[in-house]
Formats: structure tokens, C-alpha cells, sequence
């Protein structure tokens, strides 16, 4: 919105010529998002305090977190605001895939808030049943799914990091595909929330890591000299993904350990969803299992756990997540955090490595 109207003024003013820069305006949404976040942050606290909107803590989990009852939840309402309001008014508007992140986002966050509301302000610890909540997560990322199907020029090629010209076309069956990735995605990110500043870290890094898969394959000739497929505007990701980036660097000044705030699944849910969407949109599908290695492997750690229970009555792990199970090691929390983001710091790497290891 503001773009728009600050770069129709460029004749008149020549400055604003600098607005036709995606970089540019990358790095504004960057610092809108950071500044909306250190703003609405203390704000956002004593709102969830003086309303009584704190964590509930399970009884059966480790005994360190008992202390953390009553911590102020659902900070994600505040990184999806800066977000989406440095989105909006840095990014093309007219450019649909902004419009897919938005919505994919959003309608995540509506879930993600529905079963938050339930369990705090209601007091109903159930939360939405795990059965209508994934039904509303798959509703919403095969919607998107089939639009970009749709769309012309879509592209249902599936194409493999590390060689130059591997791809598999998955027809129709992208459909589902792509639901899977947001999905799963989504509740990888949920699922590693369980300690201060775990999932928020690998989040950032992950966005950084997809801002530049986004502006590469955005632009034809980074994408040709890359031997990367390109996609006509999806340079645009970039922005909303510096705004994520930013957003969630303004939140993690509250979630830091010891925590004033937890994001709430209104935050881990499209927080996950996001990173899955422009995974898709950025043809970089496959690569999210390395750039999110730390959502991987709790969401492996769980898996594992629960078959090994079931098959053979024996747990491989203390607990699950495995970010529990250094808990129970003796592991202090602000070690096993900063250690998970040195591992997704070193993922990113990897996985912006495969833009040139082909
Ligand atoms: C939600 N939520 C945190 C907070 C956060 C299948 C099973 C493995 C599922 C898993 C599960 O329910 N995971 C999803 C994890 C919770 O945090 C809230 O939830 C939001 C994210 N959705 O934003 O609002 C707790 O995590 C701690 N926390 C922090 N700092 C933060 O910044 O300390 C969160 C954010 C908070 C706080 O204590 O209350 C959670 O862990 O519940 N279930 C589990 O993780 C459970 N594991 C388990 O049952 N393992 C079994 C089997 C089934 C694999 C096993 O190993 O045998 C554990 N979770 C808890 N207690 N709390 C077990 C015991």
C-alpha cells in the first residue's frame, strides 16, 4: 500500500525510485516488523497479564517448566500483526503469491487462536480437537494448493537439490504434495515449541535462508546463472519474509530465557505454515528438511518415540521431543536453545550451499 503510493510518486519526487528495489524494501518491512514488535511487546504483556491469559503447565512434563505457569501465551498475535501490517503496506499487492502467503498465514493463525482461546480464555484444556484441527489446516493448505495448480504457467515439477536438471513432475498429485509440506511444516514448528526462544531461532533462520532462495529464483538471471528454476515474482517473498525474519527477532526479546512470553500455537502453527508455503512457492520444497533440520529432527524424535512405545513398550528417548529429553539429561535450558541455534545456523548453510552445489 505504501509502496505504491510512494513509488506512483517517483517522477515528481526521484527518491522514491528507490522503492522498485526489492532489497530495499526488504530490508524497511525488516525494521517495520522489529519496531511494530518492540512496541506492541510490552503492551501485549500487561494486556495477557491483566486478563489472566497465562500457560497452563502439564503436570507430567519436566519439573523445571512447573515455574513457568501462569508465563503470558499467544504472543504470536503480535508477530503475526507486525507481519502482516510491514507485508502490506512494503509489498506488491499486486502480486498473488503475497496474497497466498497472507492468507496461508492468517488462516493458520485462526486455527492456531481457536485452540489457544479454547484452552486459556475458556479455561477448556481440551483446546480444539486435534481431529477439526488438522481437518482445518489440510482445508486451508489444499485450497492454496489448488489455486496455484490453476494458476497459469504453474510449474508441477518437483525438482532435487543437489543436481542440476532432476526433477519429477508430480501432475495433479502437487496438489496434496504441497498440503503436506504446509502441514507438516506447521506442526514441526509446534511441536519443537517447548522450550524459550526454541522455535522462534530456527524460524529466523529458516525465513533468512528462503529470503534468498526467494530473491534468486525471483530474478532470471541469478536463477539461470544458479541453474535454479525461476519464478516469475516470487522475488516478492523476499519482503515477507525479511518482515518474519524481523517480526520474530522482535518477539524472541520477550520469549529470551527466561521467557515474559510464549507465541501460542497462534504464533508456531502459521509460523510453520509460512515456512512451508514459500518452500512451495520458492520450488524449494525438498531443501526445507535441511534449512528446518532442527524441526526435523523433533519432529523425528517423536515418531520414533511413539513407535518404538508402541512396537515394543520401550521409549528411546526420556521424552519426546527430544529438546525433553535434554532436559531430563540435566542439560540447562539456555544451553539446549543456544545449541539448537548454532545446529540451525549450520542447516542454513547447508541448505543455501545447494545453490551453488549442483
Ligand atoms: C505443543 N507445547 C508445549 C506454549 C507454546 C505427540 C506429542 C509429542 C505432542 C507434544 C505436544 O503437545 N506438542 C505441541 C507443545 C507448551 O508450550 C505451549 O504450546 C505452544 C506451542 N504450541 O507457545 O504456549 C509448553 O512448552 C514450554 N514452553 C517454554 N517456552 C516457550 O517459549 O518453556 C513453550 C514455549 C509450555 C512451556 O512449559 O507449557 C508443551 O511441551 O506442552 N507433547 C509433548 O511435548 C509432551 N510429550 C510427550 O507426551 N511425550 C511422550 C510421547 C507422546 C512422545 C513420551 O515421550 O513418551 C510433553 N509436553 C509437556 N509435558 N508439556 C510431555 C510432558
Amino acid at each position: 500500500m505504501l509502496y505504491s503510493f510512494l513509488f506512483s510518486l517517483r517522477d515528481t519526487y526521484g527518491v522514491f525510485n528507490v522503492f522498485r528495489y526489492i532489497t530495499f524494501r526488504a530490508v524497511i518491512a525488516a525494521l517495520m516488523a522489529l519496531l511494530l514488535s518492540f512496541v506492541i511487546g510490552p503492551w501485549l504483556i500487561k494486556r495477557l497479564t491483566a486478563r489472566q491469559i497465562g500457560q497452563q503447565i502439564r503436570s507430567d512434563g519436566p519439573e523445571a517448566h512447573l515455574a513457568k505457569a501462569g508465563t503470558p501465551t499467544m504472543g504470536g498475535t503480535m508477530i503475526l500483526f507486525s507481519l502482516t501490517l510491514a507485508t502490506i503496506l512494503l509489498a506488491d499487492l499486486s502480486n498473488p503469491y503475497i496474497w497466498v502467503m497472507l492468507i496461508v498465514t492468517l488462516g493458520f493463525g485462526a486455527v492456531g487462536f481457536a485452540d489457544d482461546y479454547r484452552k486459556l480464555a475458556l479455561a477448556n484444556s481440551k483446546g480444539v480437537s486435534g481431529r477439526v484441527r488438522l481437518l482445518c489446516e489440510f482445508g486451508i493448505a489444499l485450497g492454496a494448493a489448488a489455486f496455484l495448480y490453476w494458476s497459469p504457467d504453474f510449474d508441477s515439477r518437483l525438482y532435487l537439490p543437489f543436481f542440476k536438471d532432476a526433477s519429477v513432475d508430480l501432475g495433479v498429485l502437487y496438489i496434496p504434495f504441497t498440503a503436506f509440506v504446509v502441514v507438516g511444516a506447521a506442526n514441526a514448528v509446534n511441536l519443537t515449541d517447548g522450550l524459550d526462544g526454541l522455535a522462534i531461532g530456527p524460524v529466523m533462520t529458516t525465513a533468512f535462508t528462503y529470503g534468498v532462495f526467494a530473491y534468486a529464483a525471483g530474478n532470471l538471471k541469478y536463477a539461470d546463472y544458479l541453474q535454479i528454476p525461476y519464478v516469475a515474482g516470487v522475488g516478492e517473498l523476499s519482503i515477507f519474509t525479511a518482515a518474519l525474519l524481523c517480526a520474530g527477532l522482535g518477539f524472541l526479546w520477550f520469549n529470551a530465557y527466561p521467557a515474559m512470553m510464549f507465541m501460542g500455537d497462534v504464533g508456531a502453527l502459521p509460523l510453520g505454515a509460512a515456512l512451508g508455503m514459500v518452500a512451495v512457492l520458492t520450488k524449494h520444497e525438498i531443501v526445507l528438511l535441511i534449512a528446518g533440520g532442527v524441526f526435523v529432527v523433533e519432529t523425528l524424535s517423536v515418531i520414533i518415540q511413539v513407535a518404538s512405545f508402541k512396537l515394543t513398550r520401550k521409549r528411546v528417548f526420556r521424552m519426546a521431543p527430544i529438546h525433553h529429553h535434554f532436559e531430563l539429561q540435566g542439560w540447562p535450558e539456555p544451553q539446549i536453545i543456544v545449541r539448537a541455534w548454532i545446529i540451525s545456523i549450520i542447516c542454513a548453510l547447508v541448505a543455501l550451499s545447494t545453490l551453488k552445489l549442483r
